[in-house]
């Protein structure tokens, strides 16, 4: 998968690319993330990427001439299967999306800030418009690190066990049971005896009782969608 980003604090985005899996997922070549200055796509002397909005109000808009360039530009080099706009209005990402989007080859993630983009750069050139939550950020780059790693984690060979995505919260609209590790016993608080026993049928039937559980007081919108 190659992920392309576009954005005008493309230093944002130092940090969460350089560390752990998403790290090792860039070093085993399964993943390619590149971050595109939106300045160096601008022709003013000023490499203005914002302007004031038309009929007046706060907040600076993002303008259509350098977002046309970088995408033009990408779009000359290959083919893209999605170009994204992370916004606030945009849809809200959940797991089955990241599953899909996973399988996508070539993406494009444009990250908006200020008051947004030009409308018509949106109507012209993005595919999928996608919001992380229902609150505001200051702009879509944390989104979009966010969107990113929950496509890099689904690749193929990115986590060392390949079975544990499968395992995650939410890949079967269910929250996952609770986990624990050494040692058996802290200050008095045990590790549930059936964890210990060695029974792999008595301990698949306690994680999926628990999972169960876990969902119903939690989050009764995904239990009462479970079949
Ligand atoms: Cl994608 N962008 C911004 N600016 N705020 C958000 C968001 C995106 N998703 C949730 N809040």
């Amino acid at each position: 998968m190659r992920i392309d980003i576009i954005t005008c604090l493309p230093r944002l985005l130092d940090s969460p690319f350089s560390h752990s899996i998403l790290k090792r997922a860039s070093e085993k070549g399964l993943v390619e993330v590149i971050v595109h200055d939106l300045r160096d796509f601008t022709t003013s002397k000023q490499r203005q990427t914002d302007d004031y909005q038309f009929g007046g109000g706060a907040g600076m808009v993002m303008m259509i001439e350098p977002i046309h360039n970088a995408i033009t530009k990408l779009k000359s080099e290959r083919e893209y299967d999605a170009i994204i706009y992370m916004t606030p209005d945009g849809k809200t990402l959940n797991q089955g999306m990241a599953n899909s989007l996973s399988m996508l080859k070539n993406l494009i993630i444009l990250c908006g800030h200020y008051k947004g983009v030009d409308e018509r750069a949106r109507e012209r050139y993005i595919t999928h418009e996608i919001s992380i939550g229902d609150y505001v950020l200051s702009g879509g780059e944390l989104a979009a690190a966010v969107l990113a790693d929950s496509l890099i984690r689904l690749l193929p060979g990115v986590l060392s066990d390949e079975t544990s995505a499968l395992t995650d919260s939410f890949q079967d609209n269910m929250l996952s049971p609770p986990v624990y590790t050494r040692p058996a016993e802290f200050m008095g608080l045990k590790v549930p005896e059936v964890l210990l026993s060695g029974h792999d049928k008595n301990i698949e039937a306690w994680r999926m009782e628990k999972a169960l559980e876990r969902t119903k007081e939690r989050r009764p919108d995904l239990y009462e969608k479970l079949d």
